[in-house]
C-alpha cells in the first residue's frame, strides 16, 4: 500500500523536483520528515514569505516551478504574497499548502485553521487547484506545474486537505496514477509573418534600440541574443534584472546613456520586458514626448509569451508572440547576412555620452568620504562582484537598491535577483537562501536597513544550513535614510527612522555567523573578501552616512506628495 503522503513526493520527484521551501505544522509536518527519509532537500524557514520567495526565485533560476509548502490559514496567507509576486514576476512556483477538513470549512463550522484557501489563493495566482482523492494526486501536481511553466510562468496555488495525506491505495495503482509530465513548457514559434514585420521595422530604423527584459533572462536565450546584439550592431539596454544576459561591459550596453537613448531611438525591440511603469509605459517625457502621457513616436517590436501583453501600454507595431529563444533566432534567421550596422551617428551620440557619464561615475566612485556613503561602499561592492562573476547576487532596499543596480556591473546570466516589478521589501533573506541553494555558488545580498528587517531572523536559517551567504546592510538608521524629524515635535521618532547605530551583526553572531562592524571601505572589502573565500555565513554592518539616502531613490516622483509640491 502506499499514501497520500507518498504519492505527493513520489509525484515531485518524478518531476524532478529535488528540494522543498516550507515551514512545518499540522497537517504536513510528516511531510516534510517524509520528505527528508525520501531523499527530497527540505529548507525550513521562520516565516512562510520568505520560503515562498525562496521557492519562487528558484523558479526564475531555474525555469521549473520551486516549491514553498505551509500549513493551513495563517501559513498559507504568508506564503501568499511570496505567490502573488512571482506571479507578477512571471515566476513559476508552486505554493502547497495543507489546509482543513472540507466538509466544516464549507459550513463555516470553525475548524482548526479554517479558511476556504482556494477562493482566496485564486485571484492571486494563475492558476489554483484542490486534490481531494489520493488517485488525483499524480493529475494534480501534473496540472500545476504545467500552469506553472508553460506561456506566460507564474505562481499555483495546489490544496491538500489534511484528510488526502492519509488516504491510502494499492502502491502498484498508486505509481501507476502518477504523471511524468512530457514537454512542460513546449517551445513556441512566432508566425512567419509576424517576423517579417520585425525585420521591415528593424531594416528602416535609423536609431535602433534593443530592450533586455528579465524573460529574456529567464527563457534562457542568452547565445541567442548576444548574437542578435553582435550581427546587428544594435545598442542594448538591460532591465535591472536582465543585468548579465550579455556582460554590462559590452560594448554596445546603452546603459551609461540611458536617458538618452530611451527619447531618441526610433523603433525598439523589447525583449522579455514589460512596457510597464518600470519603462514610463512607453510613454511622456522619458521616452521624448512632450508632457507625461504623450508618445515619443517610437516603433515598437515585442517579442513576448503572452499574445495579450500587446498594446497594453502602448501601440506594438510588430508583436511577436512565442518563447525569447525562437522569436530571436526566427528573427536571425529571416535577416540573414543582410543586416547594415546602424548609422555611426547614433552609435556616436551614445559613446559620447555613455564615455561623460562613465569617466563622472569613476570621479564618484573614487571619493572616499567619512561617513561611507552608497558609492563609496558600492565601488567595494563592483570590484568584489568583478573578481567573484559566479556570485549571486541579491539587492533590496530603496537607495541600496538603485544604487547598486546602477554601480554594480553583472558578468553572467541570472546573477542578480531582487525587488522585481512591485519593487517588494522582504525577497533579501529568502532570495538569498534559495540563491545558496540552487547555485553552490557564494551569495552576496546587498540591503536596505529596512529592507533586511522584513526577513533578517532568516540569518538563523542561513547559519543552520551553513550557506556561503555574505549580507552586506548599508545602515543609515532608516528607511531611505535616518535624519527625519517628527512633525508634531513630539518625542516619538519620525515614521522612517531606527534606532541609531544599531549592531545588526551580531544577529548572524547570535547563531554562529560572522559579523563584521564596517565604516570604512577598506573594513567592507576586507569582510567581503573573507567572506567569498571562507563561504561561511557573514553579515557585514556597513555604516552610511545618515543623510545620504533619497526619498524612495529613483522614484521619488511616485509619493503622492510630490504631486502637491509641483
Ligand atoms: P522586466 O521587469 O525585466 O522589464 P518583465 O517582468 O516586465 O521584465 O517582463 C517579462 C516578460 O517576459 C513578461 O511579459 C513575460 O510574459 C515574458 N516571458 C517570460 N518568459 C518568457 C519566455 N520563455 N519567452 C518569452 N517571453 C517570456
Ligand atoms: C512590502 C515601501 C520601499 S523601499 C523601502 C520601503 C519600506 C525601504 C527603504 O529603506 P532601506 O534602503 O531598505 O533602508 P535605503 O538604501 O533607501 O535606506 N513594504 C513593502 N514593500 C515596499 N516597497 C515598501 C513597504 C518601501
Amino acid at each position: 500500500m502506499t499514501d497520500g503522503f507518498h504519492l505527493v513526493l513520489d509525484a515531485l520527484k518524478l518531476n524532478g523536483i529535488s528540494t522543498i521551501y516550507g515551514l512545518p505544522g499540522i497537517p504536513i509536518t510528516d511531510l516534510t520528515r517524509m520528505a527528508q527519509a525520501e531523499g527530497l532537500r527540505v529548507i525550513s524557514f521562520r516565516h512562510e514569505q520568505n520560503a515562498g520567495n525562496a521557492a519562487a526565485i528558484a523558479g526564475f533560476m531555474n525555469g521549473k516551478p520551486g516549491i514553498c509548502l505551509t500549513v493551513s490559514a495563517p501559513g498559507f496567507l504568508n506564503g501568499l504574497t511570496a505567490l502573488a509576486n512571482a506571479t507578477t514576476n512571471c515566476w513559476p512556483m508552486i505554493l502547497i499548502s495543507g489546509s482543513s477538513e472540507r466538509e466544516i470549512v464549507d459550513l463555516q463550522q470553525g475548524d482548526y485553521e479554517e479558511m476556504d484557501q482556494l477562493a482566496i489563493a485564486k485571484p492571486l495566482c494563475k492558476a489554483a487547484f484542490r486534490v481531494l482523492h489520493a488517485e488525483d494526486i499524480g493529475v494534480g501536481i501534473a496540472r500545476a506545474i504545467r500552469a506553472a511553466v508553460s506561456g506566460r510562468p507564474g505562481g499555483v496555488y495546489l490544496d491538500l486537505p489534511a484528510r488526502l495525506f492519509a488516504q491510502t491505495m494499492d502502491a502498484a495503482e498508486g505509481k501507476n496514477s502518477l504523471i511524468e509530465v512530457v514537454d512542460p513548457a513546449p517551445r513556441q514559434i512566432p508566425a512567419p509573418d509576424a517576423i517579417q514585420r520585425a525585420v521591415d521595422l528593424l531594416k528602416n530604423a535609423k536609431k535602433p534600440l534593443i530592450l533586455l527584459g528579465k524573460g529574456a533572462a529567464y527563457a534562457r536565450a542568452e547565445n541567442e541574443i548576444r548574437t542578435l546584439v553582435e550581427k546587428s550592431g544594435i545598442p542594448y539596454l538591460p532591465m535591472s534584472m536582465a543585468k548579465g544576459i550579455l556582460p554590462d561591459n559590452h560594448d554596445q550596453s546603452a546603459a551609461a546613456a540611458r536617458s538618452y537613448v530611451l527619447p531618441e531611438a526610433d523603433v525598439v525591440l523589447l525583449i522579455g520586458a514589460r512596457l510597464n511603469w518600470l519603462l514610463s509605459h512607453g510613454k511622456g517625457k522619458t521616452w521624448g514626448g512632450k508632457d507625461a502621457k504623450s508618445w515619443g513616436g517610437q516603433r515598437f517590436i515585442q517579442m513576448d509569451i503572452s499574445p495579450t501583453e500587446m498594446d497594453s501600454n502602448v501601440r506594438i507595431d510588430a508583436p511577436v508572440v512565442g518563447d525569447i529563444g525562437s522569436c530571436v533566432s526566427a528573427l536571425l534567421a529571416a535577416m540573414g547576412n543582410s543586416w547594415g550596422k546602424p548609422s555611426a551617428e547614433w552609435l556616436g551620440a551614445i559613446a559620447e555620452r555613455k564615455t561623460k557619464n562613465i569617466a563622472k561615475m569613476a570621479e564618484t566612485l573614487a571619493k572616499d568620504p567619512s561617513p561611507m556613503n552608497f558609492h563609496s561602499a558600492l565601488n567595494v561592492v563592483r570590484d568584489i562582484v568583478k573578481a567573484n562573476p559566479d556570485a549571486m547576487l541579491v539587492n533590496e532596499g530603496a537607495n541600496a537598491l538603485d544604487f547598486t543596480r546602477s554601480i554594480v556591473d553583472m558578468y553572467k546570466p541570472r546573477k542578480r535577483l531582487d525587488v522585481g516589478t512591485w519593487g517588494v521589501m522582504g525577497i533579501g533573506m529568502g532570495f538569498a537562501v534559495a540563491a545558496a541553494v540552487e547555485s553552490g555558488q557564494p551569495v552576496i545580498a546587498i540591503e536596505g536597513d529596512s529592507a533586511f528587517g522584513f526577513s533578517g531572523m532568516e540569518v538563523e536559517t542561513i547559519c543552520r544550513y551553513n550557506l556561503p551567504v555574505c549580507v552586506v546592510i548599508f545602515n543609515n538608521n532608516g528607511v531611505y535614510r535616518g535624519t527625519d524629524k517628527n512633525l508634531s515635535g513630539g518625542s516619538d521618532v519620525a515614521p522612517t527612522v531606527f534606532v541609531k547605530d544599531s549592531r545588526y551583526e551580531k544577529l548572524m553572531e547570535a547563531f554562529g555567523g560572522v559579523g563584521v562592524y564596517a565604516t570604512t571601505p577598506a573594513e567592507l572589502r576586507k569582510g567581503m573578501e573573507e567572506a567569498i573565500r571562507s563561504r561561511k555565513p557573514t553579515l557585514i554592518n556597513a555604516i552610511i552616512d545618515e543623510t545620504a539616502g533619497t526619498e524612495s531613490g529613483r522614484i521619488t516622483s511616485l509619493n503622492p506628495a510630490a504631486a502637491l509640491k509641483k
